[in-house]
């Protein structure tokens, strides 16, 4: 695994509830997406180094709003409310498209998505609507497999695959991570740093 990047600081800055509602700071920024449970926020507190920086759950549709997070006083790592939890109250579910659709489509500062997959699971028909909804928007995105500690080396081989041949993508586009051993997250640092360093 390479060397994981230290992060000098990391603070949460704000979060937003409405559509339109201002930013908490007009900074680079790279969001995290995917569905309720998936682990977003787990990954974006080992990516950071901090035990609970973003408020994690075992329940699922727990985050309703988009969470900033300041790091290194030089980019936002977003954390945005799940998708594709069918018992979250309706109103919650009414309220989650308009939220997101107006965050990616309104920050040109937004520089790429990681999407997260449980690996377990793979692509659901929700990952494959958000998916289809980035590639209309142009926003570059980065795969990750999530929970990867909870398969076997040849069941997470097999999760790789079936989503890069469903997406017809790159081997190197999709990165196999688990919050649990650490695994995979310094070169999900990485190819953070190439998308901040390359926009
Ligand atoms: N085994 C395992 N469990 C994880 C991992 N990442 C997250 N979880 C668990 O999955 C659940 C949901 O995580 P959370 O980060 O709140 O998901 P979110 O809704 O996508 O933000 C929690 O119980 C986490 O402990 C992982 O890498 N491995
Ligand atoms: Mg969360």
């Amino acid at each position: 695994m390479p060397p994981h990047q230290p992060v000098g600081s990391a603070e949460f800055i704000g979060a937003i509830g409405r559509p339109g509602q201002p930013l908490p700071g007009r900074f680079p920024q790279i969001a995290i997406a995917g569905r309720s449970n998936v682990g977003k926020s787990t990954l974006l507190n080992k990516l950071v180094g901090r035990k609970s920086l973003a408020r994690t759950s075992k329940r699922p549709g727990r985050t309703q709003e988009i969470n900033f997070f300041k790091i290194d006083d030089r980019f936002l790592l977003v954390d945005l409310p799940g998708y594709g939890f069918a018992q979250a109250p309706k109103t919650v579910r009414e309220r989650w498209g308009p939220l997101i659709e107006s965050y990616l489509s309104g920050t040109k500062e937004l520089l790429g998505i990681v999407l997260l997959v449980d690996a377990r699971h793979g692509l659901t028909p929700d990952d494959e609507r958000m998916i289809d909804y980035l590639a209309r928007t142009g926003i570059p995105t980065l795969f990750a497999l999530t929970k990867i500690d909870k398969l076997n080396r040849s069941g997470q081989r097999r999760a790789a695959e079936k989503i890069r041949d469903a997406l017809g993508i790159d081997d190197d586009q999709i990165l196999p991570t688990s919050a649990r051993t650490g695994e995979g997250v310094g070169s999900l640092w990485e190819s953070l740093l190439e998308l901040l360093e390359t926009s």
